[in-house]
This record gives C-alpha cells, structure tokens and sequence, in this order.
C-alpha cells in the first residue's frame, strides 16, 4: 500500500517534469521568433496577365509576408520554387497572403504555377540578403 503509494507519487512526479521539460523547449523557440532580432518583412506582389510586379526586388534574411494581389482577370498563384511555397489560387481582382521563411540568402525563383503562365513570362527572381 506504501509502497504503491510512492510509486504513484513518482510517476506524478515524472510526468510534471515532461511536460516542464517540453514547455521548456517550446519557450526559447518562441522568442526566437518573436524576439527583436527577428526579422518580419512585408512585400507586395501584384499580378497581371502574364507578370509579376513586386514591391521590391530583394529582402533580408527572415520572415516575409506576401500580399499577392491579382490586378488581373484569369486566375493566378504565387509560388517559391526552392521552399515548395505557393499561394492559394487568387481570382481576378481577389488578394490573398502567404508567409514564408528565408534561412538563407541567395536567389529564390518565383513563378505562377496556372496552366502555362510561367512561359508567358509570369516567374521571376527575389534577392535574399543576410
Ligand atoms: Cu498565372
């Protein structure tokens, strides 16, 4: 009965300091995200029949946001081609966001992947800088 007791008490035991421990690891995760080093920016990308006019040509190292806006009339989408990232599918006039994380610098290809919108000319390339 004691001893059952006991046992009972270590396992309540245990299972605070998991889930202390997992709190733990979520935490600093958090605040890197969040903290000020973190770098968020914000871009716009406005799409035509057959381009892509974004707000500007190169961003920094971190977290963009993407507010594609399809100033056109036949469906498009944004995508990254490197990070597998596209838009949900933007009617004509519609607007939509989509949020990606650059880890590293370097060239990042753009495209609309509708039909055969990237061979009329609807891709491009973003600048990442650290
Ligand atoms: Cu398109």
């Amino acid at each position: 009965m004691r001893l059952r007791f006991r046992r009972a008490a270590l396992l309540r035991a245990s299972l605070v300091l998991v889930v202390a421990a997992a709190v733990a690891g979520l935490a600093p995760a958090r605040t890197a995200s969040a903290g000020p080093t973190a770098t968020v920016t914000r871009v716009t990308v406005k799409m035509y029949e057959y381009r892509f006019v974004l707000s500007v040509p190169k961003v920094r190292v971190g977290t963009v946001i993407f507010t594609v806006v399809n100033k056109g009339q036949l469906a498009h989408d944004f995508g990254i081609q490197k990070l597998q990232k596209v838009s949900p599918l933007v009617q004509g006039g519609g607007h939509t966001t989509l949020r990606v994380t650059f880890r590293k610098p370097g060239k990042y290809y753009y495209l609309c992947t509708v039909g055969a919108h990237v061979q009329y000319g609807m891709f491009g390339n973003l600048t990442v800088t650290k």
